[in-house]
């Protein structure tokens, strides 16, 4: 896997282009000496907007380059001629980034799907030439004004990635296993904790082509919220998740006490996260002994309402794990353009 390829958090700056000045100017024509003022506009300053690029999953790009302005407008010119505006800059971004004034901490907005775009530096208005500031008792005005400086912001993006279902466990419980078992992710498993260093996605579809996103978040270890291990810092991605798998490995010592643990340390992070739907996932079944099962199971029902025994490895219980995904789904399908709702019936002819 590559390293230090997933950047989650960065600052930027953005600066809109300055208004153009307005122009002082007297027609001149020959054997009319005194033409009036004809200074035109400065253009306005062009924008700093952010768009969706779906291809894009990180804020990476931002390591290289931090600055952004846009155009200047153009001053005006002699005959009433308007200064051309300045041009917009559109900055890129992954699906899933927040937006705020690092300075204030006001948030700006968020960029979620495609076609998305957020105006976060406005242009300098244009100056108005001196053309506009003739009236019947001053003819020859000599004053214009000059254009407005464009906004200037420093913000703060932050990506949490958009998955739908978050796989949360300790290390080397069998998420990227699961992850993989599930959906056409090739994400690296290791026989080691700390295998997984940046968050995986992968995509799950139902029998009806639902998508359902899947996100395996790595670090999360006992203390993570004191700061141990990577600490919380890639818990923002299962925050946006509407559905938990807590994956437990069997052979430890108490899963339950894992669980306990695991729960513990989510209410650290954000409490509202235990209010999150979630199932327990008891993986590596082919390791443990059934009747070990059997003595799980009444503690375990009393942390989640579903609890799947699998073995991620052997594709093992999985059939039950995908009929609960795909019914869950039925239950609470999407919001979004994902997953359309099925076309109206077609009318008949002549209708
Ligand atoms: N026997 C058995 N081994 C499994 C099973 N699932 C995963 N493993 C093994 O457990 C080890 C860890 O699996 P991973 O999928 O990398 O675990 P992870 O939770 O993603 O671990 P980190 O990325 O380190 O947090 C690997 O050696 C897997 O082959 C299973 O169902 N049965
Ligand atoms: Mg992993």
């Amino acid at each position: 896997m590559k390293k230090h390829t997933f950047v989650d958090l960065v600052t930027i700056r953005v600066r809109a282009g300055k208004g153009g000045d307005g122009m002082v100017h007297f027609h001149r024509e020959k054997y009319r000496p005194r033409g009036g003022p004809d200074g035109g506009d400065g253009g306005h300053g062009g924008n700093v907007y952010l768009v969706v690029d779906p291809g894009l999953k990180t804020l990476l790009d931002f390591r290289y380059r931090r600055v952004f302005q846009a155009e200047d407008g153009r001053p005006g010119g002699p005959n009433r001629r308007h200064g051309r505006r300045g041009r917009d800059v559109e900055i890129r971004v992954p699906p899933g980034t927040l937006v705020y004034d690092h300075l204030t901490g006001e948030k700006l907005g968020e960029l979620l799907h495609e076609g998305d775009r957020l105006l976060v530096a406005r242009g300098g208005r244009g100056g108005r030439g001196n053309a506009r500031f003739a009236t019947p008792t001053r003819r020859t005005p000599r004053i214009a004004e000059p254009g407005e400086e464009g906004e200037e912001r420093i913000l703060r993006l932050e990506l949490k990635l958009l998955a739908d279902v978050a796989l949360v466990g300790y290390p080397n419980a069998g998420k990227t296993t699961l992850l993989r078992a599930l959906t056409g992710s090739r994400a690296r498993v290791g026989a080691y904790p700390f295998t997984t260093k940046i968050p995986n996605l992968g995509v799950w579809k139902d029998s009806w082509q639902h998508r359902l996103t899947f996100v395996d978040v790595p670090g999360l270890v006992r203390g993570a919220h004191e700061g141990r291990g990577m600490g919380l810092t890639f818990l923002r991605h299962i925050e946006r998740a509407r559905l938990i798998l807590l994956v437990v490995d069997l052979t430890r010592p108490d899963p339950v006490d894992d669980v306990l643990s695991l729960l513990g340390e989510l209410e650290a992070y954000r409490p509202a996260l235990l209010e999150r739907e979630r199932w327990i996932v008891l993986n590596k079944m082919d390791l443990v002994d059934p009747t070990h099962l059997k003595s799980l199971e009444a503690p375990m029902q009393s942390l989640a309402p579903r609890i799947f025994v699998v073995s991620a490895r052997e594709h093992r219980g999985l059939e039950l794990l995908k009929e609960a995904l795909a019914e869950w789904l039925k239950e609470n399908p999407l919001e979004d353009e994902r997953n359309p709702a099925p076309p109206p019936m077609s009318l008949p002819p002549n209708h």
